[in-house]
């Protein structure tokens, strides 16, 4: 075989390596209260229990061995803020509102003529739209039975990925096309788009809920944390705070070094404290490197990205090529002017924290991973 069609064919592979856990549930039969049981996490481990996605759930719902039924206390939090965000975990930067919108207390949004209006959650049943890998073409389903928000949002995860997310204008005007080839453009659609006042302990700002029918009610107006449900799904529910149940935390695999080092110092202090600097290969992994960059003192952080110049290749140091990709417009992509020096790949603390390229000697903060 050629020897440039086996590299291309060895890349394809690498591609597919299943990515690693980032972040380890661990169960402590102890009962404290939800003040209590965060103190003792974030002694012990990171923080009390974030959950991102579905897989988080199951991890969730596993880790806890179940000696008897109770409840059981997880991170997130109520507040006094009240922001929309998406179903899928992501905040919401772009929201396209119809003139007079949102005009009330309501909690959830239906999307009409490619503008949002929020909309009672419970109240009202539409039809909707889920994100789906079954359709490779837009990545999108339409559901034509009505149901209500959060039935909407169950339907959605159980059989697709997710109710739709609508995070730019150019996700906005595909979907609105996917809406007037399905003729369906007259109907009031339910989005993922919602809003709450519930904060994860980690103030990570994932949006993503699981909570149990009729859950969270807030019984007696006190309710303002949240445990797993004494169900076989362990599906969530709010509690007064005061009440004393056993409880999950969480360790990240992630951890933001704040010393300022040149890109190789970063590294061998990465393997000689933790494992190694850490590599993106996902989204996922990406929006842990967004949360924990958040805390960083310079403008970029050194991630396990190094460039191999004659070849004009990006590398992860778990040896991985760059699948997944986040790069800033004008990094990665073109050929890299190493005569000088090696260039690393870093990505920014602020904005939208994409990827950029930069000369390995720059003194930055950097992430190093922690598994096993
Ligand atoms: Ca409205
Ligand atoms: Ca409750």
């Amino acid at each position: 075989m050629d020897k440039t069609l086996h590299f291309i064919l060895l890349l394809i592979a690498l591609c597919s390596v299943s990515e690693c856990v980032q972040r380890q549930y661990h169960f402590v039969n102890v009962r404290k209260t939800w003040t209590e049981a965060q103190r003792y996490c974030r002694e012990n481990y990171t923080d009390l229990a974030t959950a991102d996605d579905m897989n988080d759930t199951s991890e969730l719902k596993n880790s806890v061995n179940d000696s008897g039924h109770q409840y059981v206390w997880i991170g997130l939090q109520r507040t006094s803020v009240n922001k929309w965000q998406w179903s899928s975990g992501e905040p919401a930067l772009y929201l396209n509102w119809g003139s007079g919108q949102p005009d009330g207390g309501d909690e959830c949004a239906y999307i009409f003529n490619g503008q949002f209006y929020d909309y009672s959650c419970s109240t009202y049943y539409l039809k909707f739209i889920c994100s789906s890998s079954n359709n490779m073409n837009t990545g999108l389903v339409f559901v034509s039975q009505l149901m209500n928000w959060r039935s909407a949002q169950s339907y959605c995860r159980q059989n697709h990925i997710d109710l739709v997310s609508v995070r730019n204008q150019n996700e906005s005007q595909q979907l609105q096309k996917f809406i007037n080839d399905s003729h369906i453009s007259g109907s009031f659609v339910w989005i993922g788009l919602f809003r709450d006042s519930w904060q994860w302990s980690d103030q990570s700002n994932s949006s993503f809920r699981y909570w149990y029918p009729n859950q969270p009610n807030n019984a007696g107006g006190q309710e303002n944390c949240t445990m797993l449900e004494d169900e076989p799904l362990r599906r969530w529910g709010d509690n007064t705070c005061n009440s004393k149940f056993p409880f999950v935390c969480h360790e990240d695999k992630l951890i933001l070094i704040r010393e300022k080092l040149t890109w190789s110092e970063a590294l061998r202090y990465c393997r000689q404290n933790h494992m190694d600097l850490v590599s993106v290969h996902s989204e996922e992994i990406q929006r842990r490197v967004m949360n924990v960059v958040k805390r960083a003192s310079t403008e970029a952080v050194w991630l396990g990205l190094h460039n191999y110049c004659s070849m004009n290749m990006w590398l992860w140091l778990s040896g991985e090529v760059v699948c997944y990709q986040n790069w800033a417009p004008g990094n990665g992509t073109t050929p890299e002017n190493c005569r000088l020096e090696k260039r690393k790949g870093a990505v920014q603390s602020g904005g939208d924290q994409r990827w950029i390229s930069l000369p390995e000697s720059h003194k930055l903060n950097f992430i190093c991973r922690n598994d096993e």
